[in-house]
């Protein structure tokens, strides 16, 4: 991602402040169910740093608004990234696959993956399977660290929707409901694949604290114009990280 002077920003620590740590100082991995690893960081609000000014954007925010009929919050943004070589694969699955475990009643989330780097079959693009959110929410179990679709009704599904590998440039973003069936492969190439993933849930469906994620926070949508003008990359105060610890 870069900011308006076409500094390429980077999610790492500052130097120079008290507390520096940066996304990646949070970073954890999910493996897969052959033990690889894309490797993720999650926070729970926006805050004012550049991802929380494109998570509170218009363009992203408002939009999720519109399509999901009604008033939005922050549920989560992920940073994930997908090593060279050994980032490994998210098995299929619906967002809500999780979210409901977490006790939101009903479907009225979505999600947008924005690409960070450009996004191509060599290095796991995400691929989801067209209109299978009319599936209705299918039974999710353990595979690997991750939770997965039962894989049996994933190859039923496979036969009517079409299987689509949204190839992405750096910058562009797909929006999908929570019962979108998707996965992505390996990352086969030499570069990091990286992507900010923010989901949203309808304020009507606040199941309250639960686990991992806030309740109910009223988001500050900010004009699209200060994702450009953003100068702040350093300072991710109010984020807060998941897991809360630093990994080391
Ligand atoms: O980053 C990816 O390749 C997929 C991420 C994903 O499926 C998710 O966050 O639900």
């Amino acid at each position: 991602m870069h900011n308006s002077k076409g500094s390429l920003v980077r999610f790492g620590a500052a130097e120079g402040q008290k507390d520096n740590r940066g996304p990646r100082d949070f970073e954890t991995s999910r493996p897969d169910k052959r033990g690889k690893e894309p490797k993720l960081v999650l926070w729970q609000h926006p805050g004012n740093d550049v991802t929380g000014m494109v998570a509170r954007s218009k363009k992203v925010a408002e939009t999720c608004q519109k399509l999901l009929g009604g008033e939005i919050y922050h549920y989560h943004t992920k940073l994930i990234t997908k090593e060279p070589y050994i980032g490994g694969t998210f098995e299929w699955h619906q967002d809500y696959g999780y979210w409901y475990k977490y006790g939101c009643l009903f479907p009225d989330m979505m999600t947008v993956f924005v690409a960070l780097d450009d996004c191509t079959r060599e290095n796991g693009c995400l691929q989801v399977l067209k209109a299978s959110h009319k599936c209705g929410r299918i039974d999710h179990t353990i595979v690997g660290d991750q939770t997965g679709a039962d894989i049996e009704r994933v190859q039923e599904i496979l036969k009517v929707c079409d299987h689509v590998y949204a190839e992405l440039k750096a910058g562009d973003a797909l929006f999908f409901h929570s019962n979108v069936l998707h996965t992505s492969s390996d990352n086969c190439s030499a570069n990091e694949r990286r992507a900010l993933v923010i989901a949203y849930n309808k304020a009507s469906n606040d199941p309250g604290p639960h686990q991992k994620h806030p309740g109910y926070t009223h988001l500050d949508m900010v004009e699209n114009s200060v994702i450009l003008n953003c100068e702040n990359v350093t300072d991710f105060t109010g984020k807060e990280f998941w897991p809360k610890q630093p990994q080391v």
